[in-house]
């Protein structure tokens, strides 16, 4: 496999290349693609070091796989051009993710429904795949009527700007072009990505749409309010769920103990819950605060965390690359 890795230099980049490493993921050949200003610059990845390239040469190398971590505007223009070359696109922006002739893939849930004709296929956004990983299983048994999510998102979801406001503000010091509106150090923004018409923000809405596209349900209600947290480590999120149909306690623990990709730490007593500081780095979504909602009839109560630029970004990329590899590419 000839692998690129579009926007390597930034954080869901650099943090693309420690998941392969991690994995020990298999490829050819690797061809570090980042914008004009870093082109020359190297990467070492697996003990080897590459030259990053333009776009425009990484086209011309026709990768087998490319993973697009460079923002929207460059998706949207670039992805299409090579997937028209033969590349399959794993594209980490929002650019093609509601689009119809797209699949919003967490591989967990629907890796198993791709195929050599999804040339562009979309990894949803952070704050959604923690959500919808930690719920799906519990959707398939007792049915999700309604979801009502809070967001704690950590600044590196912003980016390296959003990391810097903070690191300067940290030692009392303003920045000259900050990343939020707001002071973010000792502060919550309820305020990730823009304002829409209808008053909430696009973060929040993202977690109606894609939600329903990957679950295949547009029947679920769903109402979210997402902050940003003056947080390094992940996303944590606040889920209550109202079922259809009656659960045990019990039941609900065994299943999420049983979703791939879920790690159950649910142990109050003993002060163990999930938290940001623990997840970074971690490629699992942690679930725990497991309680019934005794407000609604078959209301639940979660708390979820991961790393959002692991699992939330870079781990599912890299594990669409992997399904690729082992299911589509051997036969193309
Ligand atoms: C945040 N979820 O934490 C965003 C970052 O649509 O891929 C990723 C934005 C996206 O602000």
């Amino acid at each position: 496999m000839k692998l690129a890795i579009v926007g390597v230099t930034g954080l869901v980049g650099q943090e693309i290349c420690r998941v392969i490493e991690e994995f020990n993921l298999s490829f050819d050949d690797l061809l570090p693609v980042a914008s004009e200003r870093s082109i020359g610059k190297t990467v070492e990845l697996k003990g080897k070091k590459y030259s990053v390239i333009g776009l425009e040469e990484a086209l011309q190398r026709k990768p087998d796989v490319a993973i697009f971590s460079a923002g929207g505007a460059t998706s949207q223009e670039w992805a299409p051009r090579f997937a028209e070359a033969g590349t399959f696109v794993v594209d980490n922006s929002s650019a093609w993710r509601m689009d119809p002739t797209k699949k919003l893939v967490v591989p967990e849930i629907n890796a198993k429904d791709l195929t050599a004709d999804d040339r562009i296929i979309a990894n949803p956004n952070c704050s959604t795949i923690q959500m919808v990983l930690a719920v799906s299983q519990l959707h398939r048994k007792f049915n999700i009527k309604r979801l009502v999510i809070s967001t704690y998102q950590s600044i590196t979801g912003t980016g390296v700007k959003a990391v810097d406001q903070y690191e300067a503000e940290q030692k009392g010091k303003l920045v000259d072009a900050p990343a939020y509106p707001h002071p973010i150090f000792d502060n919550c923004l309820p305020h990730c990505d823009v304002f829409l018409d209808n008053d909430y923000t696009k973060e929040e809405m993202k977690l109606v749409h894609e939600t329903r596209k990957i679950l295949g349900d547009d029947s679920i209600g769903i109402t979210a309010t997402a902050i940003r947290v003056p947080v390094h480590g992940g996303h944590s999120e606040s889920i209550n769920i109202e079922f259809e149909h009656p659960f045990d306690i019990e039941e609900v623990v065994t299943v999420l103990q049983n979703t791939e990709g879920v790690v159950v730490q649910d142990n109050p007593a003993n002060g163990e819950y999930p938290m940001p500081l623990m997840a970074k780095g971690k490629n699992d979504v942690f679930v725990g605060r497991i309680r019934r909602d005794d407000s609604i009839e078959n209301g639940l109560n979660l708390w979820v965390v991961a790393d959002n630029l692991r699992k939330g970004a870079a781990t599912n990329a890299v594990q669409i690359v992997q399904h690729l590899a082992k299911n589509i590419l051997v036969a193309v």
